[in-house]
């Protein structure tokens, strides 16, 4: 893919749908000028979490995380634009919410690394992997932008 098709999963976490901050988050990226083309709610299985997080495996809060996150919802999206998996972790800030700055996703809204309310792939082959595992090819959609359509209205 071109620099500016580079994707990226972000996912809202159980904790940060219970607290109604789906749309906030959203919002994030659409005003950072990041295009969404996917999007989907669901409650992932013990084994897709296992898979997501297979180099977590052997950590001893390996458990809990995984009950946590299959506890309930999570809104899964792939977003695109260039740089897209960089500039989201810094958009997400530091996995543990203390050390993250004012005006991060994890700084603005979370205060423990075991409810940091979002996820973020940590790099492009992770971000591939992770679309791969999450979403079917079909359900990414690709869309131009209105403002670069001629109207004969
Ligand atoms: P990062 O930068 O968050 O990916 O962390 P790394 O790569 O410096 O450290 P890693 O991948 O070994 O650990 C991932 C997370 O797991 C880290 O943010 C903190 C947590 N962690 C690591 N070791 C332990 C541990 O022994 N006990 C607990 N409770 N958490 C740990
Ligand atoms: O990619 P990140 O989410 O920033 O960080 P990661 O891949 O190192 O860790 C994945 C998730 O695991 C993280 O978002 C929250 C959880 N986690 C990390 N460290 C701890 C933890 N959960 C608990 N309960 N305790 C931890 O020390």
């Amino acid at each position: 893919l071109p620099d500016a098709r580079e994707r990226t999963l972000i996912a809202v976490k159980p904790d940060g749908v219970q607290r109604r901050l789906v749309g906030r988050i959203i919002q994030r990226f659409e005003q950072r000028g990041f295009k969404l083309v996917g999007l989907k709610m669901m409650t992932a299985s013990e084994d897709l979490l296992s898979e997501h997080y297979r180099e977590l495996r052997t950590k001893p809060f390996f458990h809990s995380l995984q009950s946590y996150m299959t506890s309930g919802p999570v809104v899964v999206m792939v977003w695109e634009g260039h740089n897209v998996v960089q500039t989201s972790r810094t958009m997400v800030g530091p996995t543990n919410p203390t050390v993250a700055q004012a005006g991060t996703v994890r700084g603005d809204f979370s205060i423990h690394v075991s409810r940091n309310v979002v996820h973020a792939s940590d790099s492009l082959e992770g971000a591939q992997r992770e679309i791969q595992l999450w979403f079917e090819a079909k359900d990414l959609l690709d869309w131009d932008c209105c403002d670069q359509m001629s109207t004969s209205e």
